[in-house]
């Protein structure tokens, strides 16, 4: 092969890769219009698979290192595979087409099979054209520019890629657009009853001991974590809850059967056994929810273990001792709206006392079973079924007017109910009480205060050099805090929070 033979080839197939490129982009672009951000979008799957093939360990490590950096990564590469896989898809067919002479080849070709493989990931053999066309667009546009001879005329393959690469600049900004629209998630919607529940969080708003620096007893920003890359988006309509498993007889509801059961408000703290010890993975809602016990015992369960298996739309499962579930919620409601989508609308599950995870979102269905099995996180070794550890968190150290220094955050033991909260300025050789917040309104677990962090603050006065500052809770058994330090894997993080101030 002579050497200009082969520079007119490799000059060709630069385009070829280029407009493999163009079609990846309209493809995921195209699926993103008409599917939304949601598990029907091909992204969505592809990071879901990625999660599934990833080793427990960098699982395990993605969530208490990274966060949700970990699942930012892991989508990136779930585009970058999409856009890659259709653009291959794309380049093998238009060299196919080129081969046998065949201009309409490569159009069909990569439509049908960029479609087919969305269908694959997606089960949706509708949504799916919304990759498949504008894929094959792609090709077409590049196709339809007078194919070019042999020796190839660089500028006319310079100007097809300008043309494409306009037109999927302009597709896409349509298709962000529209996807957009679709994923929803506009003003959220209030639950009624306003003013009962606005004056809860009023209550809460002027419990709140006002520090700076430390978030209100009803979080502003509450945290999330999910385990698939895309969260489930459900329709109200479309969504029911079904008791199955050790039952004399399953019981389906739907949204209007939850809505006309006894209604019942409450505070409760969230928090994540795979946070750090100071970390923020913890926060408190009012909930508006009914008892799951009230719709569990209509079925008649009879579990040969007193254990149940929460299962959810994002294939989400945890189990755990049914008596947990003794003082549960089913929420629809959070501050007085409806559940926003991150938080499992329409419906979640509310365990008091226990870690965040048996808290399942976007619930479907409640298994009653015969023998213990594993949760989600549990087949990855961690152990965040049970009651929640106590903490004192330190949330913020400020300067006061008067020179003093204020240490201020959280504290929480799940139901136990926080009883003191002391800090010592010399590294835990003394020790004094903090002032605490009242507790908020409301009781779980047959006690006068319900399942929600306190605040506390101390102010003192500086020694003037550096010092380290040390926090403790007891809960309302007596029980203090130990003080040996844990990672949060398995059991969650255990410790006093400690930092040097000067
Ligand atoms: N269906 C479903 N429920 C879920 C999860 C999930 O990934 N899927 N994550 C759990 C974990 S690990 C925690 S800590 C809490 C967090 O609830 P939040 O996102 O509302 O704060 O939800 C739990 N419920
Ligand atoms: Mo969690």
């Amino acid at each position: 092969m002579s050497t200009s033979r082969l520079r007119t080839q490799v000059r060709h197939a630069l385009p070829t890769a280029l407009v493999g490129l163009f079609a990846g982009v309209a493809g995921v672009v195209g699926s993103y219009a008409v599917a939304g951000y949601t598990p029907a979008f091909v992204v969505s799957p592809v990071a879901d698979l990625l999660r599934a093939v990833m080793p427990d360990i960098v699982i395990r490590y993605a969530i208490t290192i990274l966060g949700s950096l970990g699942q930012q990564l892991s989508l990136l590469t779930a585009f970058l595979l999409v856009i890659g896989g259709i653009g291959t898809l794309a380049a093998l067919s238009m060299s196919v087409g080129e081969r046998l002479n065949n201009r309409a080849l490569p159009v069909v070709s990569t439509a049908v099979a960029t479609w087919g493989v969305a269908v694959t990931l997606t089960d949706s053999l509708l949504l799916s054209f919304g990759a498949g066309l504008p894929a094959g667009a792609v090709v077409l546009l590049a196709e339809a520019v007078p194919s070019v001879p042999v020796a190839t005329d660089v500028d006319e393959d310079r100007r097809t890629v300008v043309a494409t690469a306009l037109s999927v600049l302009g597709f896409s900004a349509v298709g962000y657009a529209v996807g957009q629209g679709r994923t929803g998630g506009g003003m959220p919607t209030g639950l009624g009853r306003s003013e009962e529940l606005q004056g809860l969080l009023d209550d809460a708003a002027e419990l709140s001991l006002g520090i700076a620096g430390v978030e209100p007893l009803v979080s502003e920003d509450f945290y999330t974590v999910d385990y698939s890359a895309i969260d489930p988006s459900v329709d109200r309509e479309d969504w029911s809850l079904t008791v199955t498993g050790e039952v004399e007889e399953e019981v389906t509801v739907t949204m209007d059967d939850i809505e006309s059961m006894e209604t019942e408000d409450r505070f409760e703290t969230l928090r994540c056994v795979g946070e750090s010890l100071n970390g923020q993975k913890i926060d408190t809602a009012l909930w508006t929810g009914v008892p799951i016990m009230d719709l569990v015992e209509r079925a008649n369960p009879d579990s040969g273990c007193g254990c149940v298996m929460l299962r959810a739309e994002d294939d989400y499962y945890e189990e755990f001792p049914i008596d947990a579930m003794e003082d549960g919620l089913l929420a629809y409601g959070m501050n007085g709206m409806e559940l926003p989508r991150a938080h499992g609308f329409p419906v979640r599950a509310l365990v008091p006392g226990h870690w965040g995870e048996i808290n399942v979102k976007w619930i479907s269905e409640i298994e009653i079973l015969d023998r213990e099995a594993e949760g989600y996180w549990e087949k990855q070794g961690w152990h965040g079924t049970g009651p929640v550890n106590t903490v004192a968190k330190l949330r913020a150290v400020n300067d006061t007017d008067d020179g003093r220094k204020e240490l201020g955050g959280h504290a929480y033991a799940g139901t136990r109910g926080i009883e003191t909260v002391e800090v010592s300025t010399d590294a835990g050789s003394t020790w004094n009480e903090a002032e605490l917040s009242e507790p908020l309104p409301g009781g779980t677990d047959g006690n006068d205060w319900p399942d929600a962090w306190r605040q506390w603050r101390y102010t003192y006065d500086p020694p003037g050099d550096e010092h380290e500052v040390v926090v403790r809770a007891t809960d309302r058994t007596g029980t203090l805090q130990p003080s040996e330090e844990t990672g949060g894997f398995p059991s969650g993080p255990t410790g006093w929070v400690s930092r040097t101030v000067d």
